[in-house]
Parts: structure tokens; sequence; C-alpha cells
């Protein structure tokens, strides 16, 4: 058992989507404007930390992750004064504010990748990875996340750029120390205004192997994934805790830092997580949302249950001693949680969307709610191709067609795994618009909106909303939830999903049905006299008298003894 020795150890982090959350000025785009007009939403939720998604100038060919200007605010979302709003706002609410940090790369049109793109001889050269071409191509096999090849070919100084993601994003040379130092001083620059900390963009991408090998050959494919030989390069721990040296030590405050990690094995996050080590609070890792990928994200083969559990419990097994884990079910790049874990049929929207809150919830590391989450939003019923706006839908898309792949197939994948999923307004009420924007919005509101929304829940026994609301509250007064150990129950039953924590004076059982078929659970003796602390349905018993409970479909509990 370990102390409660951090304060997000009993925090949980609410993610905004800002070209989503809400529009204040009717152009159809999630603004800061809108954020300060739904604070109240956020502390009647009971979060502690709000990761804002990039707001900072960009062309948005990736929605914001491509910045132009690392120190403002893009038009598109206001001005650095509402921004300064903001974390008073939140301040003075009881909550802090995590900006996101996204250094692999910066747009290509960013001031530093301009001068580097003029001449081989700039200053500025160096600070992004160039090479030159391979017997007349490309100079390796990489392909981009966002489809093609991960080079590309700049005609003026006849070089080719690596580009992991689109074209319009440059990675950045972390070898040069200027490079650092101009991100260090940014981050220095964003703790002087006032924030809290950083959710840290494909962190683990910053160091590459030099030689840049080819990926291994995958048949068929001329450009090859590369992430799992990039990940974890040989300089990422250094770069951390040199980041950490240079932008947090000396700072009074206690800032949060969380590392999103494709790739990371429990090996790697237990190092970059050991607070002895000094590079990062938690990660994202992304072992839980490959479960339903084939070869790749777009080959999508459907859930498979055990696996997804097995995957959950072996993080929690292996963070148990050094580090921390990142909880979380969906955000931005993730389809939505109901649709994707759950069981989004109206008859079972709700009760399952609880158990799935009430399983994250109920583990050991900090909870992440991705916004809408905390309302059970779906997914969209995506009809045709042309309604992504995604650019790596978009791009895949273009794939399909130029490959003659079966598009009734492809549809189908997309319509599962598509970021968009994520993406469509937040539904605040019944109206038109969701009370998301007067105007027209960017990506269309899901029709759902007419019964799920935020109107019909706050403040609505048994809503999904105020299911949230009370297991977030569960964490802030039970230390349980943070300090408890972990150990799985029933780990190979499809349908069963069961765990407890414990400390030296406590016991918490956590146990769910994911399905539709009502189920019977053996506990033996040991739980009798247990309370329930929150159950997905009513009329439970508030205690347990039996070694023998009952679930219905989507029943989640959660009892506390001791
Ligand atoms: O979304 C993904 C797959 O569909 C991921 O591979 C995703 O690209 C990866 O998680 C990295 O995500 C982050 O960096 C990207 C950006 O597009 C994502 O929105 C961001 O969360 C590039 O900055
Ligand atoms: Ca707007």
């Amino acid at each position: 058992m370990n102390a409660i020795d951090a304060w997000w150890k009993q925090a949980v982090v609410y993610q905004i989507y800002p070209r989503s959350f809400a529009d204040a000025n009717g152009d159809g785009i999630g603004d800061l404007g809108g954020i300060l007009e739904h604070l109240d939403h956020l502390q009647t939720l009971g979060v502690d930390v709000v990761w804002l998604s990039p707001i900072y100038p960009s062309p948005q060919a990736d929605n914001g992750y491509d910045i132009s200007d690392y120190q403002d605010v893009d038009p598109l979302f206001g001005t650095l004064e509402q921004l300064d709003r903001l974390i008073t706002g939140l301040h003075e609410r009881g909550m802090t504010l995590l900006m996101d940090l996204v250094v692999n790369h910066t747009s290509d049109e960013h001031p530093w990748f301009a001068a580097a793109r003029s001449s081989r001889d700039d200053p500025k050269r160096d600070w992004y990875l160039w090479r030159d071409a391979r017997d007349g191509a490309e100079p390796n096999n990489w392909g981009s996340f966002f489809s093609g090849s991960a080079w590309e070919l700049d005609a003026r100084t006849g070089q080719y750029y690596l580009h992991l993601f689109d074209r319009k994003q440059p990675d950045l040379n972390w070898e040069n120390r200027q490079v650092r130092e101009a991100v260090y001083a940014m981050m220095r620059w964003w703790l002087d205004r006032g924030v809290d900390g950083f959710r840290m963009d494909v962190i683990n991408f910053l160091s590459k192997e030099q030689d840049f090998a080819d990926a291994p050959p995958v048949a068929g494919e001329r450009y090859v994934n590369a992430f799992a030989m990039i990940a974890d390069g040989p300089r990422m721990h250094e770069f951390l805790q040199e980041m950490t040296r240079e932008v947090f030590q000396g700072r009074d405050e206690q800032y949060l830092t969380v590392g999103e990690m494709p790739g990371v094995t429990t090996q790697e996050a237990v190092l970059y997580t050991d607070p002895a080590r000094h590079e990062v609070d938690m990660v994202f890792q992304f072992e839980h949302v490959s479960i339903d990928h084939g070869a790749n994200k777009w080959d999508y083969l459907g859930l498979d249950r055990v696996a997804l559990k097995q995957s959950l419990h072996r993080w929690q097994v292996a963070l148990a001693e050094r580090g921390w884990n990142s909880l979380y079910w969906d955000n931005h790049d993730q389809p939505r949680a109901v649709s994707r874990f759950g069981d989004d049929d109206p008859a079972y929207w709700a009760a399952s969307a609880k158990a799935l809150g009430t399983i994250l919830h109920g583990m050991r590391g900090t909870p992440y709610v991705y916004q809408g989450e905390e309302l059970g939003m779906r997914n969209f019923p995506f009809a045709s191709p042309d309604q992504f706006r995604d650019v790596e839908a978009v791009n895949h898309w273009k794939d399909v067609l130029a490959q003659g792949r079966d598009q009734g197939a492809a549809l189908r994948d997309m319509r599962a795994v598509a970021r968009d999923n994520a993406r469509t307004p937040v539904q605040w009420d019944a109206t038109a618009t969701a009370g998301f924007t007067t105007g027209t919005p960017w990506l269309p509101v899901n029709p759902d909106h007419t019964w799920l929304n935020a109107a019909a829940q706050v403040g609505q026994d048994g809503s999904v909303f105020e299911h949230y609301r009370a297991l977030i509250r569960l964490r802030h007064e039970h230390a349980i939830f943070a300090d408890g150990d972990f150990a799985g129950v029933l780990e190979n039953d499809p349908e069963l999903w069961a765990f407890t924590r414990s400390t030296d004076t406590q016991r918490m059982l956590v146990v769910a049905n994911c399905g539709r078929t009502p189920r019977e659970i053996e506990l033996g003796d040991g739980w009798t006299g247990a309370r329930l602390l929150l159950g997905t349905h009513e009329g439970t018993a508030d205690e347990l008298r039996e070694g023998r409970l009952g679930l219905a479909a989507w029943d989640a509990r959660i009892y506390l003894l001791g």
C-alpha cells in the first residue's frame, strides 16, 4: 500500500476539445467564450483539473495539433485575455488548467519551419529533420499516421523533411539543443502565466534513432507504420529529465504532467512515472484502445472483452509498486466509450455508460473524463464518407478509393473507429443545435441530442451525469480509491468484470455485469456487511447480506467493507 503522496492521486481530469465544446460567437466553432459560459457544468461535476486541447494559432490542418505560434491564442478560439480569464475562473472554483504541449512537431507555417525550409544554410535548418533522397525516393519506408509517406520532398532545397503526422506537421529535431531550449522557455512562459501543467502530445516520439532505418517491411504496403520502433527512443528519459530540471525545478506549485505515449510498454511506463526519476507524473498508454484494431486502426475487429479487461488489469498490477496510471476510456482521438465498450442501444445505453464509469473510476490511477462522456454521448451515425472532417479519415478514404478497396466494408470500419465520432458538438440541450451554437455547427450535432443532453441529466437522479458526479465525489472522500491495492477477480469471464481494492483497514469490491443477460456471482461470506457506495440501478440493497449477488443487465456496484 502506498501513501497518498500527491494531490493528483485523488483528482479527476476533464478534457475539453474546444472546437466542439461550446460556441459563444455563433460561427459554429467552439471557443474560449463558450468554455467560460460553462464553468458551472465542470464545477457541478466536481472535476479537479481541466485539460484543454490546443487553442494556439494554427492553420487547423489537424484541428490545432499543428501549431504556428506557441505563445498566443488563435482568433478562432478567442484571445489571450480570455485564456487568462479561464485560468482565473478555474482557480476561483478550485480547479486547475493543463495546456496541451505539442512539441514533437510544429505547423509548416510556424516561423521556425519557414526559416528552416528557406535554405540549407539557414540557422534553423537543423531544427527539423532533413534527409536526402534514397534511390530517387523517400529516405526510408516510414508511413505517416495520416496515410502516405512520412517524408515530404521540399522542392526548393531538394531534401525531404520528416512528418510522422500530416505533411503540414514537420517533426522538430530534438537532438538540437536550441530546439529544446526554445520549448523549455515557452513552457516557463505558460507557467508564469498561471497554468498548472501540461498534457504532452506523443511525447515518447521526441527522441529518434538517428540512422532512420527502415521499419520491418509489411507485405503489400509501400509505407509502413513505424511507431513501434520510434516510440521510447534512445534519449527519451534524458530529455524528460532535462525538461523537468529546466522548466519545473525551483517552483513552488504542484504541477501536473501527463505524457501521451503511443506504443509505451509497462516496463517503460514504470520508468517514465517513477517519482524518483522526475520525468512525468503519469502516462496515457494505448494498449486497451488498440485491442479492437487489426493490422491497423482501420481494420476494426470488434471488441474482445476478456482481452480488454486483462489488459487494464495488467497495467494496474505493473504500476502497483512504482509509477502511476492514467485511466481513460476515450478522448478526441477515440470513438465514444459507450458505443465502443458499452452498449449504446437506448435500452442499455444509460446503464452501460454508468457501468463503464464505475469500472474505470474504481481502478487505481487518475481518471480522465472526455467532454460528453459524463452524459454518455454516443458515436455519430455517419452515413457517407463525405461527412468525415478529420484529416486522418479524409486521407484514409482517399487510400480506399485509390487502392480499389471494398467501400462498404471500409465505411463500416470508419463508423466504428473514426475520431470524428468524439468531435461532434457537446449536447447541452434538446434544441436544434443542442445549445452548442446559434449558427451552423462545424460538424453536425448527433440526432440523439433530443433525448441525450445535459439539460435532461444534470440534477436528475439516476442519470449518467449524476453517476459520474458521484464517482468523482467518492474518489475525493475515500482514500482507498487512490491508494488501495488492486486485485482482479474472475479474469476469464467475458461479461463479469470484478476487482477488489484493499488497504490495511478497508476492502472495496467493484463489480459489473457487462452484458444484457442477468448474472449471479458467488462472493463467499467475506463481504457480509459491506455497504453499497454506489450502484447503477435503483433499488439495490444498501448492504451485502449473502455470499451471492444477482446482477441485472449492465448492473455495476461499488461496495466498501470496514
Ligand atoms: O488518433 C490516433 C489514431 O487514430 C493516434 O494514433 C493519434 O494520432 C496519436 O494518439 C497521437 O495523437 C496526438 O497527436 C496527433 C493528433 O492528431 C492527436 O489529436 C493527438 O492527440 C498529432 O499531434
Ligand atoms: Ca466560435
